[in-house]
């Protein structure tokens, strides 16, 4: 079966500035974190020790147009533009990014820019982080200074990449800086997060700015292991607060009354101030990136909770790993395509069917280097992935969602946050040692797909 797309779809890739720019002026939480504990980072590498695009940002770009890229998107870091994060900005800084728009405007290939990818400059994070309004104020100001800076060139904005990720890694579950666990100092990230997003919005809009601005979110469909009621609150709960924290702001410009209900019978509501809900309202996008890689499986717990033990969400539910699931052994993530299609149905049935895209999708893997024939990584597994993950985005399509586009994470093989360079998503493949580029099997699949607008299947 031959699978098309619509004409215009956007066929591309995502990266973030921290993890492929390498060394840069401006100090980040994961600098700072790094050189205290660089243990937590796999084979001790750290994010001054990324892909190096700062220096090979022009024949990067040529590869993207190899692989017939129309669309790319890369976040800016704060740090780098305005190193303290509220003061002066960096000259070098903005030769950098404009340089790399106009190099990708001049190979035909649309720039999204995304504002902040969990990389806080270190100095906004010593006055608390998103914990702070101050840090609120001076994400605004930062966010104004980017559209009057690129605005003139970038037409699709994005204000955030997976604001729920730096809540539940740096205040939950210990996985970014600052390895706090508290859920209310966590729901106050969060919130403040979204007031931040707001902010950034309202700044675009009153800039009568071209273009459009969206968010990125991680939707992890929750999926209960039965039908039974207490499976189904479980999974309700989840969902309340693992999506619909972030969805129904951005998309309907008010929390979820469930969610608010909730938080507030157990006294973790973060506090709120006159003007928040009309701000709140005032973030509504115009397009939803969707970054899609498991789901999230759960059922109720099977024990009652110790009422001494901190308010966590595992209080309402516990994980369920579902027989016969199919894994993603090396990052631990179970692999479901329709996922995909589902999440599509729920934003046309329950959201008004927004504008959105697939921003990211993609398959990490270790040790890719066994499967090089003739010089090249033939990772078929990744066009497996993709492919069937396109099926079920092109079933969303032909029954009305309004999806425009797939972009997969990630274009060159880069570092991953605490994984380092342990697993590989790239469609080229990275020589660390030499810095060399080889164009890896997927990503001549790829360039086809993209070129043919469509892909032939069983
Ligand atoms: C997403 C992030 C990316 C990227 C990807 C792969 O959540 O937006 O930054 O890293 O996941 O995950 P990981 O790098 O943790 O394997």
């Amino acid at each position: 079966m031959y699978y098309s797309f619509p004409d215009n779809f956007w066929w591309g890739s995502a990266s973030s500035a921290l993890q492929t720019e390498g060394a840069r002026e401006g100090e980040t939480t994961w600098d700072r974190w790094f050189s205290r504990e660089p243990n937590r980072f796999h084979n001790g590498v750290g994010p001054q020790q990324t892909s190096t695009f700062y220096e090979h940002w022009k024949t990067d770009i040529a590869l993207l147009k190899q692989l017939n890229h129309n669309s790319f998107r890369t976040s800016i870091s704060w740090a780098r533009l305005i190193p303290d994060g509220i003061g002066e900005v960096n000259p070098q800084a903005v030769t950098f990014y404009n340089q790399v728009i106009d190099e990708l405007l001049a190979q035909g290939i649309t720039p999204f820019i995304n504002l902040f990818h969990f990389d806080m400059p270190m100095a906004m994070q010593e006055i608390g982080g998103w914990e702070n309004r101050e840090v609120v104020a001076a994400y605004a100001r930062y966010a104004q200074i980017c559209f009057e800076l690129f605005g003139d060139r970038v037409n699709h904005w994005f204000t955030f990449n997976e604001p729920i990720v730096p809540v539940e890694g740096g205040y939950l579950y210990d996985f970014h800086y600052p390895n706090v666990v508290d859920f209310r100092r966590a729901a106050t990230v969060a919130y403040h997060t979204v007031l931040a997003h707001a902010e950034a919005v309202r700044a675009f809009r009153a800039g009568n700015h071209a273009g459009e601005i969206g968010i990125v979110l991680n939707l992890t469909p929750s999926y209960p292991r039965s039908q039974n009621p207490a499976d189904l609150k479980a999974a309700h709960i989840a969902d309340l607060m693992f999506n619909r924290s972030f969805l129904d702001p951005v998309l309907k410009g008010e929390y979820p009354e469930d969610l608010v209900a909730l938080l507030k019978s157990y006294d973790q509501l973060p506090a709120c101030q006159p003007g928040d809900s009309e701000l709140i309202a005032q973030g509504k996008i115009d397009l939803l990136g969707i970054n899609y890689y498991q789901p999230r499986r759960v059922k109720c717990r099977d024990s009652a909770v110790n009422p001494e033990a901190p308010f966590m969400p595992e209080w309402f539910f516990d994980s369920y790993e579902m027989p016969g699931r199919k894994m993603n052994p090396y990052r631990g993530w179970e692999i479901y395509e329709p996922g995909i299609y589902d999440i599509l149905i729920n934003l046309r049935d329950n959201y008004a069917n927004p504008r959105c895209f697939i921003s990211e999708n993609g398959m990490g893997v270790e040790n890719e280097q066994r499967f090089i024939e003739n010089g090249q990584i033939n990772d078929q597994y990744r066009i497996d992935f993709i492919s069937e993950h396109l099926k079920w985005l092109h079933k969303g399509i032909s029954e009305g969602c309004h999806c425009l586009g797939y972009h997969m994470w990630t274009f060159i093989d880069n570092w991953s946050w605490c994984n380092a360079y342990k697993n590989r998503y790239g469609f080229v493949q990275l020589d660390l040692a030499t810095q060399q580029r080889t164009i890896k099997k997927s990503g001549e699949w790829f360039a086809a797909t993209a070129q043919n607008n469509g892909f032939t299947r069983e």
